[in-house]
């Protein structure tokens, strides 16, 4: 693999890090919700207001499908670059999904990392990933349970979003996700840098935010996701690696259905200078049915309160983001004032 220069907002000298002091600011920046506390909900919408960010505990996700998948995707990356093309081929008749390496999208990111990308298919009811039949079985069938789990899980948290919101119907948020047809997994591996690869900076995957309502993440060990604190002046925060715990956050469309009110945050990779471990995460992205019209819900509105944006669907948003490059402002054409 080659080295990839870091545009030069990547900042690994980052004021709040550097220090153990500033670090544990940083850290204290980022919230943690239990979801099931009591005052969960109040918790995930002030997290959501505030860093559009924030860690998920008792999350219900049984610790033993998240290993048994981490440890399957770690061995199908170790296989020949040829096979885990050929094991993806039906996947990638879809594109952007299937196997890719180093290039993120189709506009010309590129990132130091190798991934899987599938569409969970269809059916909420079945667990079955439509372009993981030709994974290795093992591989398809951790992916297929713990994509099962994960989703009950962003159906919790979608609940807790709607409640925290003071929302009428605990299920309006969850309701726009469950049976889309856009829900996405994506199992993102990084792998350690050589000494030679050694540029300082290195980008595992750019800076951006998520396009659809809601993400959830988990990863290994290893370090390297960072988050943007909101405000134009804000600081870059490292998020440490938590395998216990899901990070969440809010995407896109979940700010433009909130008015503003939550926030979709901007994160990226850095690939860490010298690491001996590789880090594997797992992404599961659930976005609204393509016709599903994108404004402020009408029941958040205060009264004269205008939109902050120009109405849209899902399905022309997904059009147009997937023509943008990844650090790209996607909202900003749908901006009113
Ligand atoms: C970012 C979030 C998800 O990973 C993703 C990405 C998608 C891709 O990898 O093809 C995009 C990116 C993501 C937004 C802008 C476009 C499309 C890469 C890219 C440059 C799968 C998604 O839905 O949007």
């Amino acid at each position: 693999m080659v080295a990839i220069k870091a545009p030069s907002s990547i900042d690994h000298a980052n004021p709040l890090t550097k220090s153990p002091k500033a670090a544990a600011a940083a850290a204290a920046a980022i919230p943690t919700v239990d979801l099931s506390s009591p005052g969960a909900a109040r918790a995930v919408a002030d997290a959501c207001r505030g860093v559009g960010f924030f860690r998920a505990t008792n999350h219900g996700i049984p610790s033993s499908l998240a290993a048994a998948l981490e440890a399957r995707a770690m061995a199908f990356f170790a296989l020949p670059h040829e096979d885990k093309v050929d094991a993806t081929i039906a996947a990638a008749a879809r594109r952007p999904f299937g196997y890719g390496s180093r290039s993120i999208g189709s506009n010309g990111d590129v990132g130091w990392l190798e991934y899987l990308l599938l569409s969970l298919g269809s059916n909420s009811n079945s667990s079955s990933i439509p372009g993981a039949s030709s994974l290795p079985p093992s591989l398809r069938a951790a992916l297929e349970e713990y994509t099962g789990a994960v989703r009950n899980a962003s159906g919790k948290v979608l609940e807790l979003m709607a409640e925290g919101l003071g929302m009428q119907e605990r299920c309006a948020l969850r309701r726009m996700v469950d049976g889309s047809e856009e829900e996405l997994v994506r199992v993102n591996h990084y792998p350690p840098t050589k000494e030679e690869d050694c540029v300082a900076g290195m980008t595992g995957f750019g800076e951006h935010t998520d396009p659809q309502i809601i993400s959830l993440l988990r990863s290994n060990r290893t370090a390297g996701l960072q988050i943007k604190l909101q405000g134009p002046d804000a600081p870059w925060v490292n998020v440490a690696p938590d395998p216990d715990s899901l990070f969440v956050n809010v995407g896109d469309c979940l700010q433009v259905l909130t008015n503003g009110r939550f926030r979709s945050v901007k994160h990226r990779v850095v690939a860490p200078e010298g690491a001996q471990a590789s880090r594997l995460s797992v992404i599961y992205f659930g976005g609204p049915a393509p016709a599903q019209r994108i404004a402020p819900l009408p029941e958040l509105m205060r009264e004269g309160e205008q939109s902050l944006y120009r109405d849209f669907t899902w399905g022309e948003y997904k059009a147009a983001a997937y023509k943008t490059r990844l650090g790209d402002n996607r909202l900003g054409p749908y901006e009113l004032r």
